[in-house]
């Protein structure tokens, strides 16, 4: 807990050293775009649900406005599969606005040996539907599905029959594992770390667990030749974009973060990571990166470096990053907008200490005001996300975290209403204290779906609380200052777009406000919540 995670933080942090990454082999672009003979004859087919990009209860497409990103998960584990010789094949039914059955031919058509799937919680219900497609189309098919939603309910999500193999936590190597027993004539599922599995009988098994890999860096990048990397979208982006993830694990423990992988701390090498935004930039013309990492600014050396290999390459791609407010630091700052940061995201959460400490956040009030006062006075853009309705929360904590945000010179800002995902310490005291009705999450997965429990406590329904938010968005966006600044920003027809989208956006929060829309998932309802 913080015990553990406060002493590496700050060690990490003053001596600038990283537990993860030391002795780590720098190693060199692996992946090169070039068409790789695959020499076996097991075809493995990745497919991509439709998902969300934020938890709001909107439409489709403003949902879509906020933006439609590629799987790193399904992308990377492709690109190593590959590697090994097999032939593979991605679809991504979201950016090409497909369902199951749109794709149904195409599956039968190119015959997979094995179908990977990956599950976020609320994106459940899209990964049965494929998943029972594939089967009706390729009986044969070993179906494989990870993510984190598998690695919480594994067991669970195995009571579903269209799935075969569940895989708990990284995939790499267990992916491969399952794909050369499969080359091999398929079974002897107990010999493979980290997965749960039906065995001739019926009976849902799980293999002891999988060690952690050190050395990410021995994954190859993302197969980016397998994506439409034209075709990505986000209203706030510069296009094309791609996404990058440059850490693994996360040693803080947010009472509301379903951080379900290891509380370790994994880095890859600073070279290996220029490489692919360079190959970004160079092939595919690339001019924004989003850092998806949930603290990118761990390690100052590290940063530094990063910074000056950057420049060192030449790259003009821009980026972004997300950050806790705590490892903020003005040099570090000037050096990333020196290498191309365009924008900097971090939690903010909420308005007061007491709050803070009651989501187990580690920040304070004063070191958020201070992040922020850095990143705009370096000249970097910034998004803060808030959370209104904690328990044990008031009124007047929702409306000083309003306040709170309006107040901080933000150009960007995002509330959501607290949801208690699974594996939080927000779900277990939300099932102790019976704000949700016993372990819904898992009744969830066997069902298929289901609304998505409002957090209703003693002191907010959950009416009150979608209306704070739409007063939250209200008074943060319609601010004179901003909409100058915003409007003095705007130097051409994209930035003029993007704020008309945002208007769309919130416009379709306060409606969903006055139509009171209960965000729910369920099977043919796709996971736009
Ligand atoms: C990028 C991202 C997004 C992007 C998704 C882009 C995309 N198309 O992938 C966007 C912005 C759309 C998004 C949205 C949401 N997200 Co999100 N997101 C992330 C983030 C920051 C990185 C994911 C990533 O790419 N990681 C890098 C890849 C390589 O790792 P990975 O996905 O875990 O995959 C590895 C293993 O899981 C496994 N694996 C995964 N899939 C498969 C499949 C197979 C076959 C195998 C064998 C293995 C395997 O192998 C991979 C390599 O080792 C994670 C946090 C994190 N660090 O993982 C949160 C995270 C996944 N998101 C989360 C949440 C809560 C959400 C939202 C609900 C947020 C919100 N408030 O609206 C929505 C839900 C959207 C939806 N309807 O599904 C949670 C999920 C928790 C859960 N129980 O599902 C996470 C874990 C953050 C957190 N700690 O709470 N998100
Ligand atoms: S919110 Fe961010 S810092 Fe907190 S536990 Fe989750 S990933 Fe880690």
């Amino acid at each position: 807990m913080w015990s553990y995670a406060t002493p590496l933080i700050q060690s990490i942090w003053d001596e600038g050293s990283l537990p993860g990454c030391q002795g780590l082999p720098v190693v060199e672009l692996r992946f090169t775009g070039v068409d790789i003979m695959a020499a076996k004859n097991s075809k493995i087919l990745f497919i991509k649900y439709h998902e969300a990009a934020d938890q709001q209860p909107l439409s489709k497409k403003a949902a879509e406005k906020l933006g439609i990103f590629p799987s790193l998960a399904l992308a990377g584990l492709a690109a190593w599969v590959r590697q090994h010789d097999f032939p593979v094949e991605l679809i991504d039914l979201h950016v090409e606005n497909l369902y199951p059955e749109d794709v149904a031919e195409r599956v039968a058509d190119y015959a997979p040996a094995v179908v990977a799937l990956t599950s976020k919680t609320l994106g459940w219900p899209a990964v049965i539907e494929i998943a029972q497609m594939v089967r009706e189309t390729c009986p044969n098919t070993l179906i494989v599905a990870g993510g984190p939603h598998m690695t919480i309910y594994a067991e669970e999500s195995l009571t579903w029959e269209c799935f075969d193999i569940a895989v708990v936590g990284d995939g790499e190597d267990t992916l491969l594992e399952i794909c050369e027993h499969v080359e091999q004539g398929g079974g002897g599922w107990d010999e493979i770390q980290g997965i749960v599995y039906r065995d001739d009988s019926g009976e849902i098994k799980r293999t002891e667990a999988r060690p952690l890999t050190k050395d990410i860096d021995k994954y190859p990048m993302t197969a980016w030749d397998l994506l439409p990397v034209q075709d990505y979208h986000c209203l706030t982006l510069l296009q094309p974009f791609a996404t990058m993830v440059t850490t693994r694990g996360c040693p803080w423990h947010c009472g509301y973060c379903s951080q379900v992988y290891s509380e370790k701390l994994r880095f890859r090498g600073i070279e290996h990571v220029v490489d692919e935004m360079e190959v970004l930039e160079r092939q595919y013309g690339v001019r924004e990166i989003v850092f998806f990492d949930e603290t990118f600014t761990i390690g100052r050396r590290r940063m530094r470096k990063f910074a000056a290999e950057v420049q060192r390459r030449g790259l003009s791609v821009k980026f972004n990053i997300r950050a806790r407010v705590d490892t903020i630091d003005r040099e570090v700052i000037r050096e990333l907008k020196k290498a191309g940061l365009r924008s900097i995201h971090m939690g903010v959460e909420a308005g007061t200490d007491r709050v803070l400490k009651i989501m187990n956040k580690q920040i304070s009030r004063e070191q958020t005001e201070r992040a922020f006062r850095i990143c705009r006075e370096e000249g970097v853009d910034t998004r803060g996300y808030f959370m209104i309705g904690y328990y044990d929360t008031t009124h007047e904590d929702v409306e000083d975290t309003i306040k709170f945000a309006a107040g901080l010179g933000l150009d960007w800002a995002s509330f959501s209403v607290a949801t208690a995902l699974p594996a939080t310490d927000l779900y277990r005291i939300a099932n102790e204290r019976g704000y949700v009705d016993g372990d819904f999450w898992r009744q969830y997965t066997i069902d298929g779906g289901g609304d998505i429990p409002q957090l209703e406590t003693e002191t907010f329904t959950a009416e009150r609380l979608r209306a704070y938010r739409t007063k939250a968005y209200m008074k943060f966006y319609m601010r004179p200052d901003l909409i100058r600044r915003k409007l003095s920003k705007a130097e051409g027809r994209a930035e003029l777009l993007e704020m008309a989208g945002g208007a769309t956006v919130l416009s379709e929060i306060v409606k969903s406000t006055l139509l009171k829309r209960i965000p729910s998932v369920g099977i043919g309802k796709w996971a736009t919540v």
